[in-house]
This record gives structure tokens, C-alpha cells and sequence, in this order.
């Protein structure tokens, strides 16, 4: 077994390396397992112990909240010390930082919502904290900005109008936008949707709704998504397509990879742990796509887990990925799966049906359209195509 997977390099493809990208937020690992029913049951790492560890394992960068890094209530020089010696640690380790983005729900004042609270004042604030943390991003080389609107959201219908909301969401996102161009940093943003949770119903749900939201804002080329397997998944939705869907627009700007089961509360499992054939397409998509940015895995151990469990979660996370990228490999490698893919009419998708529209093709297309009892006694074979799938993902083939 140890044989089959050396890679071309000659190294073990199951090893990650930087060149992987695989990232992990310092929410994630640093996660304390603290849930609405009970307390912490580890305590808080360090965020140059957790660099250090990621980097020990292989990991390409790590990303943060502003309160992540530097505590809230931190005074100037207390903020620029944390930054100077985190910014040692990447140096020492090699680790960049892949992404930032704010803490937006955390604190008490953004009970009613942050960019979209009712109350203008904290819309204002929301904002400020929202500026600074980009700074924060940007001293620290972060190539992109994530917004995910964590109490962006409503449970009382009657106290928030979907659309002023919407306004003030845009308006929000115009503004900051403007800010990064202003300040001159190199970096694009990216909506992460969620439906619900912590609030009964979320502002931008789904990765559809965010890319319709994105066409109406002032720079929609400085904006994309950053869908999560969990939150697409607890819609009851398709990963791989919200995915698939981002990259044809040419708007995947970010990822986050986790485990969920459809209908639960947002799980943030261990990549991998849930929906393995999903996670293989998804994989292979990323893989074959061209896409570039971070494979981010916004997730974290059990609760159950020590802290020793914590780096087994990690290195969980790449170890699936790294495997069904390799799974990817032989699907694209094996004879009878492509031959089933060939009886399945799949290359027969990739071509234009009449092209470009004239009289001419019009009339031609009516000529030779066809007859529907001979067009539909056909078979597609995709059952056999699934069973080989599911064979290779089984080890059988
Ligand atoms: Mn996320």
C-alpha cells in the first residue's frame, strides 16, 4: 500500500506540504469546546502555539478574527506588541496569513446585528471595528476579506424590513470596499452565506443569494463568495454545486471545508467526517478547476477531545483531502471509468447544442430535430458510472 502512494515526486501524497495551501483560522484549532450547553472543556491556545503547530504539520497559513489575535480591550501598544510577535512566529515558521475578517457577533452590542442592527449607532461602530480589523488584515498580508454576517439576521419579522437591511448590507460592504481601495491594500472580499444560526433566519442564506447580492454593489469585482460545506449543507443544499456554481461566475474567492450533517445545527466537523462522496467531487472540482486560494478548513475537534486531540483534528482535515485528491487522480486514470463516462453522453454536455442564434439555424434545427421515441430509448448507464464511483471510493478499485 505504502507503494501505491508515492506520488510522481517520489514523495508520500498523503503528507501535506505549503504548497497544498491548506489553512486553519485561529477559531479553529483554537477552539475551546464551549457550546450552548456547556463551558470550555480545554483551554485557550496561544495563537503562535497554534502557528506552530500547523507549520509542524504541514499547513500552509492560518486566518483570524481581529479579537482572535488581539484580545479586545487591548490598548495600542498592547496591539502592536501581539502583532510584533506574531508576525516573529510567521517569519520563524513560514506560515502566511490567508485571510481575515471580524468579529461581528461576539460582543453584546451586536445583539440586534452589525452593518444591519436597527440602531444606527451600532451600524457606525460595526463599521469602525470593521476598518481596523482590516488594517489589521492588511499590516499582516492578508490577500482576502471574508464578511460573514453572523447576527445579520432576524427572528421578529415585523422589527426588520428584508429589504432596508439589504440596503444598509450594501451600503456597508460599498463602504469598506472604498476604504481598501483608499488605503491602497491589495486584497478582495468574500461573503460567506449562512440560513440560520445564531439568528432565526440570516441575511444572504445561500451562496445564490450572495452572488445576486454581489451584481448590485459598486466594485462587484472586488467581491465573491466563500461557501462553507456546513452552512450550504444545513439549507439542505448541494456544496459541490454552490461551489461549482462560484467558480463559473469566476467568483470563488475563498473556501471553507468542514463536516456537516443536512438538517443539524452548524456541526463544523473534521473535513472528511461527513458526506465523504460530496467531499470527493468537491476535491476533485478544486483540483481540476485551476483554483488557486486557500483550502481553508473552518472546523474544529470534538468536544470530547484534549488537547493533544485538537492537532489530531488537523491533521485529519489534510490527511481526507490529500487521499480523495489522490482518489481524483485514478477516477481520471481508470479505463472503465472513463468508458462509463463516455456511455453516460458526459463529453456530449460539454458541446454547444445549435450555437449561436439565426434564421437559418432555426430552420435547420426544426428540420433535424428528431423524433422523441427514438431520442428517448436510450439508457444513460449512470448507475453503473455511480457504482464505480463509489467502488473507487471504497478502496475496490
Ligand atoms: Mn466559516
Amino acid at each position: 500500500m505504502a507503494q501505491e502512494r508515492q506520488n510522481a515526486l517520489g514523495e508520500d501524497s498523503l503528507q501535506p506540504r505549503p504548497e497544498h495551501k491548506f489553512t486553519f483560522g485561529l477559531w479553529t484549532v483554537g477552539n475551546t469546546g464551549s457550546d450552548p450547553f456547556g463551558t470550555s472543556t480545554r483551554a485557550r491556545i496561544d495563537p503562535n502555539e497554534s502557528v506552530r503547530r500547523l507549520a509542524a504539520l504541514g499547513a500552509y497559513g492560518v486566518c483570524f478574527h481581529d479579537d482572535d489575535l488581539v484580545p479586545p480591550g487591548s490598548s495600542l501598544p498592547q496591539r502592536d506588541e501581539v502583532v510584533r510577535r506574531f508576525r516573529a512566529t510567521l517569519e520563524e515558521t513560514g506560515i502566511v496569513v490567508s485571510m481575515a475578517t471580524t468579529n461581528l457577533f461576539g460582543h453584546p452590542v451586536f445583539k440586534d446585528g452589525a452593518f444591519t442592527s436597527n440602531d444606527r449607532k451600532v451600524r457606525r461602530y460595526a463599521l469602525a471595528k470593521t476598518m481596523r480589523a482590516i488594517d489589521l488584515g492588511a499590516e499582516l498580508g492578508a490577500p482576502v476579506y471574508v464578511f460573514w454576517g453572523g447576527r445579520e439576521g432576524v427572528e421578529a419579522m415585523a422589527s426588520k424590513p428584508v429589504g432596508d437591511a439589504l440596503d444598509r448590507m450594501r451600503e456597508a460592504m460599498n463602504f469598506l470596499s472604498a476604504y481598501i481601495v483608499d488605503r491602497g491594500y491589495n486584497m478582495r472580499c468574500a461573503l460567506e452565506p449562512k440560513p440560520n444560526e445564531p439568528r432565526g433566519d440570516a441575511f444572504l442564506p445561500t451562496v445564490g443569494h450572495a452572488l445576486g447580492f454581489i451584481s448590485t454593489l459598486d466594485k462587484p469585482d472586488m467581491f465573491g463568495v466563500n461557501p462553507e460545506f456546513a452552512h450550504e449543507t444545513m439549507s439542505g443544499l448541494s456544496f459541490y454545486h454552490a461551489v461549482s456554481q462560484a467558480l463559473w461566475q469566476g467568483k470563488l474567492f475563498h473556501i471553507d471545508l468542514n463536516g456537516q450533517k443536512i438538517g443539524r445545527y452548524d456541526q463544523d466537523l473534521r473535513f472528511g467526517s461527513e458526506g465523504i462522496k460530496d467531499d470527493f467531487f468537491l476535491v476533485k472540482l478544486l483540483e481540476e478547476s485551476g483554483y488557486s486560494g486557500a483550502r481553508h478548513f473552518d472546523a474544529h475537534a470534538y468536544r470530547n477531545e484534549n488537547p493533544e486531540g485538537v492537532w489530531d483534528f488537523a491533521a485529519g482535515c489534510m490527511r481526507t483531502y490529500l487521499a480523495l485528491k489522490e482518489k481524483a487522480h485514478r477516477f481520471a486514470a481508470d479505463k472503465e471509468i472513463q468508458a462509463a463516462l463516455e456511455a453516460a453522453s458526459v463529453p456530449e454536455l460539454a458541446k454547444p447544442t445549435v450555437g449561436k442564434y439565426s434564421a437559418a439555424a432555426a430552420a435547420e434545427l426544426q428540420s433535424t430535430a428528431g423524433d422523441p421515441a427514438v431520442l428517448a430509448d436510450r439508457g444513460y448507464y449512470n448507475e453503473r458510472l455511480d457504482q464505480l464511483v463509489m467502488d473507487l471510493l471504497m478502496g475496490l478499485r
